[in-house]
Formats: C-alpha cells, structure tokens, sequence
C-alpha cells in the first residue's frame, strides 16, 4: 500500500473574504462549499440516507448494475483523479473494476478526506493514493504534479457539477480537460430534469436534515469568524426553479435583524434572502452540449429514474475556455 496526504489549507482568510463579499452583495449568498466542515459533512452523509433524496442511491445503484459496460467503455486507465471525493466511498466500485496504479482524490474537507483516503489504501494493496486536501475550485491546476503519466479519467460523481451555473459548469469541464491531458476521460454523474414535486421534496426531507444542513452554515460561521448568527431567526427555504432549471437553497430572515461577522454589521430585512446553494438539473442534450463547447467528446450514457451517467475523451480541442 501506498498514501500520502498533501494539505493545502483552507485559509481561514478565504473562508472570510468569501463571506464578507457573500454578505455585501445583493441579494446576499453563500458558496455552497462552505456546508462542508465537520459537522456539514455528517449532515451531508445523512441526507444521502432520506427516503426523498434518491439521487446517491440511484447513482449507485446505476454503478452497480452497469459497471461492466462502462468499465469496457472507459478501457484501461492508468490513474483516477476524483474531485471533490469526500468519504471516497464511490470511487471504490471503478477501482475494484479498473485496477489504476493511482489514485488521487481532492477535497475541501481535508481531514476527513485523509482517514477515508488512507483507509481505502489499506484496502487496496498496490494503489498509490494521494489525497490533497484543496479547495479544487480554486487550486486545481495545483494537482497537476500528483497525476501519475499514462490514461487518466476524471471522475465526478453525485451531481457536484449541479452547484455551477451553466457557464460556470463549462469552465470547470475545460479544466478537468486540461487536467486529464491526451487520452483523458471524464465520467460524470448529474442529475436530470424530472417532476418538479419530486425534487422539491428531495430538497425538503421530513426529517429536516436538509434544513440542518443549510442552518449548519450559520453554525460554522458563529463559530470559525465569530458571527453571531441566531439560526432560530432564519428559516430553509428550498424550491425547484423551472425556469432557471435548478434547485434554489436559501436561509430566510425572520425578522429585521443586524447580524455581526469579522467585526462587520449586515443588515438583513424580514423575509430577506441568504442564497446558499443552487443545484441545476439538465436534460442529457443540455449537459452534452455543455461537456462538448468544454472540449469533450461523448463516448458513453447511462440513464436510471432520473439520474445520468455520461463519459467523455478528449475530442477535438476547441475548447473556447
Ligand atoms: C452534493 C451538490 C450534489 O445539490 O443535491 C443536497 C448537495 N444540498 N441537499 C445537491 C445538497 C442539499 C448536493 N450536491
């Protein structure tokens, strides 16, 4: 077995600067990459566990049932690049089908992802992991050194692309292109345009882990910048946009309230707005569209109630980003 762990912090400084223009602007929001401290990532884990909220288990169970087809459509892959891996718990079905000599996974939860990392090492004698605690958003192109030479697939599963407008989406797959180099491949999962009802409830659990999750970053802020946030005071609000063609995620004022953060005052009105996540969902012509002006060739779809999985190889590159 081999591992190492590579940290590039979280600045304290990001988290702060992204904040404080997060809360000038108007209307006010919040990267969505913030949910995911400690405590977000558990809540996160539980989500993925609500009877509403299909679209891990679909995913996996699309995996599950057709792993061979996509292996056989990916062929022989020298290393897997996972951005975003979290708990590592998806990767382990392509590993255990792909046999890579490496593995590097990314993630913005750097601590959690080491254990996870370092543990499936220890499952997988002769895979060279390397976990780089990252922000990828930021300092992708900083992975660049830790890719072993050879075929290299981009994988990126659980709809993560779904938090990037679509312009944003299209910058992101033009990195990844560049990142895989020749004879890379992508393999991405998103989720797809359905029953509005259906994804309104996916993002509305009775349980109320969805609006723990979204609360949660008021929690973190309290805590890391000194905020003092009152979270009885706002109100999850989630709802399916059509016209935007996305999930929405908002934290809702309850009162006229002056919250204190850095040692900065924000006023927020009743009823005012803390946008915190958006969550598209395409058609597959929609995101094909979107992989294609990035650079990338389709080469594969799966589908399963409501959720796809798409592969990608380097076409010709054209890529305007
Ligand atoms: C991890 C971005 C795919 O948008 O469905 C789940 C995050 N937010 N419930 C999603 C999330 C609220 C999730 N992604």
């Amino acid at each position: 077995m081999s591992f190492r762990f590579v940290d590039f912090p979280l600045g304290r400084d990001d988290l702060q600067s992204d904040v404080l223009a997060g809360l000038t602007a108007s209307p006010k929001s919040i990267p969505p990459k913030y949910f995911y401290d400690e405590q977000g990532c558990r809540l996160f884990e539980l989500i993925c566990a609500q009877p509403e909220y299909a679209l891990t288990r679909t995913e996996r169970a699309l995996m599950e049932s057709r792993l061979p087809e996509i292996a056989a459509a990916i062929g022989a892959v020298d290393c897997i690049v996972e951005p975003g891996a979290g708990d590592c718990g998806k990767v382990r079905l392509l590993i255990e089908a792909l046999h890579p000599r490496g593995l590097v996974v990314l993630d913005i939860a750097g601590r959690a992802l080491a254990e996870a990392a370092e543990s499936l090492s220890r499952d997988v004698p002769g895979l060279a992991v390397t976990a780089l605690g990252m922000d990828f958003i930021h300092d992708l192109e900083a992975a660049a050194p830790c890719l072993a030479e050879g075929r290299r697939l981009v994988y990126y599963p659980g709809s993560s692309i779904g938090n990037f407008a679509p312009d944003e989406a299209a910058t992101l797959l033009a990195r990844f292109h560049r990142l895989a180099g020749a004879d890379g491949q992508l393999l991405i999962g998103f989720d797809l345009k359905k029953d509005p009802v259906t994804l309104h409830r996916a993002y509305n659990d009775a349980a109320g882990i969805t609006a723990a999750f979204n609360l949660n970053l008021l929690e973190r802020l309290n805590r890391e910048l000194g905020a003092d946030f009152d979270p009885a005071r706002f109100r999850h609000y989630a709802y399916y946009n059509p016209v935007q063609g996305r999930i929405e995620m908002h934290l809702v004022s309850l009162a006229g309230q002056t919250v204190t953060v850095s040692g900065q005052r924000f006023h927020f009105a009743l009823g005012e707005t803390l946008h915190t996540e958006n969550s598209y969902k395409y058609r597959r012509d929609e995101f094909s569209a979107i992989a294609e002006g990035a650079g990338w060739r389709p080469a594969g779809e799966w589908e399963e109630r409501g959720f796809a999985i798409h592969l990608y190889r380097q076409g010709d590159t054209r890529s305007p980003h």
